[in-house]
């Protein structure tokens, strides 16, 4: 009988990007890896989204509700939740950072299956998480992303934005009707870009559209239950959900261990699977 392998060797020899998929996320700045989850977890998944969007609807009721561009958004301490974009709308769009509100998402954020090619990504053996953020996008409602990159939401907040990948885990099948997920190949290599300056709160964080071509734009449809790990100086965005079906997904990003998270302050290392 040959040795029994460690756990966290064999999650590491199972789960870690091989060249072939590390040689095409250096290309195209995104990388898919098809359901990777099965059913029976994205049904814990999907109920464990719904309970956090009661929580949410919960903490909103003692939060502080502001408009930016036409939109509501709600603070509690360090939780905002944005709403959807129609006059009057209480359907939530999005919760950030989300993991903290049900056990379940917490518990994803460890997941090997996540977390060993995260490592291959940052070029690190240990994590911690920067941020998870649950986009709704409900049937017939749920609104886009314009086009855009993260870091430069990030670059004030931390000086390790080069190091900071997002993996999107999908809890629907994503596709065109829904809403899925739209990346600009190769947009990552030009680092961080300059925004739009169209006179609206937000339009600095959208990217200048003159910078990059929209012909380039891949529509990631994808099954349930898959990874797209990309990169946050990719240029992505997604239009609405014109569908009768949800497109629900909980989009994380890690960054190098003992580093404080985005939103709380506070370090969220990941398991040391990978020493
Ligand atoms: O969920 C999407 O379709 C896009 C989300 C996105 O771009 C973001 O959260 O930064």
């Amino acid at each position: 009988m040959g040795k029994a392998i460690p756990l966290a060797a064999r999650a590491k020899h199972l789960f870690s990007l091989n060249q072939s998929e590390m040689n095409q996320y250096a290309r195209d700045g995104f990388l898919i890896r098809p359901a990777v989850f099965n059913s029976a977890e994205l049904v814990t998944f999907r109920s464990a989204a719904e309970r956090a969007v009661a929580v949410a609807y919960e903490r909103c009721h003692d939060g502080h509700t502001y408009i930016l561009d036409g939109h509501r958004f709600v603070d509690s301490d360090y939780l905002t939740v944005q709403f959807e974009h129609q006059l009057d709308s209480d359907t939530i769009r999005v919760i950030e950072p989300v993991h903290e509100l049900d056990p379940v998402l917490e518990t994803l954020v460890d997941n090997p299956k996540i977390v060993a090619p995260m490592c291959d990504l940052v070029g690190q053996t240990d994590l911690a998480l920067w941020t998870a953020k649950l986009n709704l996008k409900r049937p017939q409602e749920g609104s886009g992303f314009g086009w855009h990159q993260d870091s430069p939401y990030w670059l004030h907040a931390s000086s390790y934005v080069d190091l900071m990948p997002n993996v999107l885990v999908a809890f629907d099948d994503a596709n065109q009707h829904n809403g899925c997920l739209r990346v600009i190949r190769g947009s990552h290599k030009k680092g961080c870009l300059a925004g739009k300056n169209d006179g609206s709160m937000l339009s600095g964080f959208f990217t200048d559209p003159t910078l990059f071509n929209e012909v380039d734009q891949v529509c990631l449809e994808v099954p349930a239950g898959s990874l797209v790990f990309f990169s946050q100086h990719a240029i992505h965005g997604s239009l609405p959900n014109t569908s009768d079906f949800p497109r629900r997904a909980l989009i994380m990003t890690y960054q190098p261990a003992n580093q404080p998270a985005l939103k709380s302050g506070q370090v969220r290392n990941t398991p040391l699977f990978f020493n």
